[in-house]
């Protein structure tokens, strides 16, 4: 098997991944990484010392790929399938990045924020961070309500990366900071996501490990 994979099955970046691979039936070694579990932490910065997951390892073409989104771009280029992770065509394979981008940066990096804040020693939280991140998600979701009117995915009518990057950080956002009652059109494609079999399957490896996320 070429492929091995260094993620968690909680880790929001890792399920982005995921997410991509069971999209196209994409065969690769699971390597699960416990970060809380020094060994095993230690093994893991030894293959990339930024400690960062998910990370991806091609055997056969001897490549390590970090970066989620440099992941997809990886498996759309050298293990393409049915679903067509990033568009053929250069417009459209350039906006499904910024919405990538859009997701990673605006609701994924605030929406982590704000829970990793919760597993932060006492006294050492950061309120006003906190503040600055609900600001920034509550910006992406009233943008993003906009944007899916009309949409089924986040680039129309065809699943891409966008998704894969958009379901992880909404689920968990919708977890911290719900926006069903505000933000209608969000709730409904985060309903979709949900149903996706890929992020069905996502969820679902996920579930034993849904309660270590702080409350
Ligand atoms: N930009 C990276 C972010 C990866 C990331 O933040 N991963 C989290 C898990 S979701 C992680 O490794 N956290 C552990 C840590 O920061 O020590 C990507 O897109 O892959």
């Amino acid at each position: 098997m070429p492929l091995k994979l260094y993620f968690h099955p909680l880790a929001s970046f890792c399920q982005k991944v995921l997410i991509a691979l069971y999209e196209n039936d994409t065969t690769f070694e699971p390597r699960l990484v416990d970060l809380t579990d020094p060994a095993s932490n230690a093994a893991f910065k030894k293959i990339w010392p930024i400690g960062k997951f998910p990370v991806l390892r091609d055997e056969e073409k001897d490549r390590l790929v970090p970066e989620s989104t440099i992941i997809i771009e990886y498996l759309a280029q050298h293990y393409p399938g049915r679903t067509q992770l990033v568009p053929a065509d250069a417009d459209l394979a350039r906006q499904a990045r910024m919405c990538d981008r859009f997701y990673d940066l605006h609701v994924h990096v605030p929406m982590q924020k704000i829970i990793t804040d919760r597993l932060r020693p006492a006294g050492k939280n950061d309120p006003h961070g906190v503040e600055e991140a609900k600001a920034l998600l509550r910006t992406a979701c009233d943008m993003l309500n906009q944007d899916m009117r009309t949409k089924t995915w986040a680039m129309g009518d065809e699943f891409s990366m966008a998704d894969c990057a958009a379901a992880p950080p909404l689920f968990y956002a919708n977890m911290v900071m719900p926006f069903g009652d505000t933000h209608k059109n969000v709730a409904r494609y985060l309903g979709r996501l949900v149903e996706r079999p890929s992020y069905a399957r996502v969820l679902k490896e996920a579930q034993p490990y849904l309660g270590l996320v702080p409350k």
